[in-house]
């Protein structure tokens, strides 16, 4: 269903957006149309806390009766020096029970190992905020994007008389002179998400009675730790499609709400990585849920209160004295909460532990040493202060030369990559399971699930 929400210059307003979403909730009993995943290639400045958002408020709608709800995380992590930004993800991305996915390079190349999280896909925390009577800005502060996917210099669909390719000749393929077999090239975390979309739809087909909450938690699961890049960059990992697919198919068809916490997960145990290309793909074993990374096999293994409609993965936590806890009513006792990161006054900071298993580290790595500090409502980069007027501005240009040009794929910069995860592949090259299962051609395929590739656009549907 394509129910163009943005116009043939890819803008809309939150208005269009929240027409369509109504419309998925108006025709959610309808069978012909079975809607059970929505792609969201788009969005806008995240200024209210998704309590108050209305883009949020209709996406929790969905997601509450059985519809998973994917979107883009946004194309704003840098600015126009190219220089790091972090809490610049969108809106709708910022909302709680939403996939967010965020771009990663593949530079042109089927092997992973050489993957680099996009320069420009958007980075947690969300800054979305209330303010209260004291006027006092209260931050979501939550980890996002939940996922990376594919997004750089993917070559997919090309609606006719596209405006995109008038203003942009180069990004015409030319693959056919039939206007309606055209494609063209794209970057951004618009065209990363469709590729988890596509891999959601996959994972329904395998078995449809999955929760959205099952859906994302095996999403992020089987992701591929993308190694240099912490969770706010990368969220869980890497979209392994192969693996969410398989333990889509591995989990009984029987599960509701009456379901006990801790009662059997799967009717069958995969195996927790994958091997595709040649290469062997560690499972990340955990999921975001709002503030924390949360692990452990029986998050698989066993069903979790938090998995029922109406839920958020974060119900598996609780606050207490400014530390995440689990709340024993949501989890079972082996899935654990990682202590790398905790919520102070509502900052996320970290205590330096290790919670990304390739060495990333929140506090080394990022808010610190990289010069990149967030404050109260201002995002301050390398010192450089930035207005919000002249925010919106830059980071309109900087999303709009990230859908066009995306991020370098020449041997020189793959090769920088390729010295950087030489240790996972020395680990992962004699692996005595290898087999083929999907590359880079697979991931091209699934991209072009999207919708004509017209109507996809990052312009902020507020302003
Ligand atoms: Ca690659
Ligand atoms: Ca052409």
């Amino acid at each position: 269903m394509n129910l163009r929400a943005l116009n043939a210059q890819g803008i809309g307003t939150v208005s269009t957006v929240l027409a369509a979403l109504d419309w998925v909730y108006a025709n959610r009993a309808n069978a012909t149309y079975n809607i059970r995943v929505v792609n969201l290639s788009l969005g806008g400045a995240a200024v209210d806390t998704y309590a108050n958002d209305p883009l949020c408020q209709a996406i929790r709608q969905l997601v509450n009766i059985g519809i998973v709800v994917v979107a883009s995380a946004g194309n704003r992590g840098k600015d126009s020096n190219g220089s790091k930004i972090y809490g610049l993800i969108n809106s709708p991305g910022n909302e709680p029970s939403v996939v967010t996915v965020g771009a990663i390079n593949t530079f042109g190349t089927d092997a992973r190992y050489d993957d680099a999280v996009a320069t420009y896909s958007s980075r947690g925390p969300t800054r979305s905020h209330r303010t209260d009577a004291g006027g006092v800005k209260h931050y979501d502060n939550l980890m996002k994007p939940d996922l990376v996917a594919p997004g750089n210099r993917l070559v997919s669909a090309q609606a006719p008389n596209n405006n995109l390719i008038a203003q942009n000749p180069a990004l015409d393929m030319n693959v056919s002179s039939d206007p309606t077999q055209e494609q063209m090239m794209l970057s951004g975390t618009s065209m990363a998400t469709p590729v988890v979309t596509g891999t959601v739809a996959l994972m329904l087909q395998a078995n449809p009675s999955l929760t959205p909450n099952i859906v994302k938690m095996s999403l992020m699961f089987t992701a591929q730790q993308v190694a240099n890049f912490n969770h706010l960059e990368q969220g869980a990992g890497r979209l392994n499609t192969e693996g969410a697919v398989r333990l889509a198919k591995a989990i009984r068809t029987d599960l509701s709400s009456a379901t006990p916490l801790g009662a059997n997960l799967l009717a069958s145990s995969p195996a927790t990585s994958s091997f595709v290309n040649g290469e062997i793909l560690r499972w990340s074993g955990g999921m975001i849920a709002d503030h924390t990374f949360i692990y452990g096999s029986e998050l698989v293994t066993k069903y979790q209160r938090f998995y029922d409609l109406g839920r958020l993965l974060a119900d598996a936590t609780l606050e207490s004295n400014g530390v995440l806890i689990s709340d024993q009513t949501m989890v079972t006792d082996g899935v654990l909460i990682s202590d790398g990161v905790l919520i102070s006054d509502g900052v996320l900071i970290s205590d330096g532990t290790q919670i990304l298993s390739y060495g990333v580290l929140i506090s080394d790595g990022v808010l610190i040493s990289d010069g990149v500090l967030i404050s109260d409502g201002v995002l301050i980069s390398d010192g450089v202060l930035i207005s919000d007027a002249n925010q919106a501005a830059m980071f309109a240009n900087v999303s709009y030369n990230a859908l066009r040009y995306g991020d370098d794929t020449s041997p020189t910069t793959a090769a920088a990559a390729l010295k950087r995860s030489a240790d996972r592949l020395a680990r992962n090259a004699n692996h005595p399971n290898r087999a083929r299962f999907f590359d880079g051609a697979n991931e091209s395929i699934l991209s072009s699930v999207k919708p004509s590739s017209v109507e996809r656009s990052e312009t902020n549907p507020k302003h």
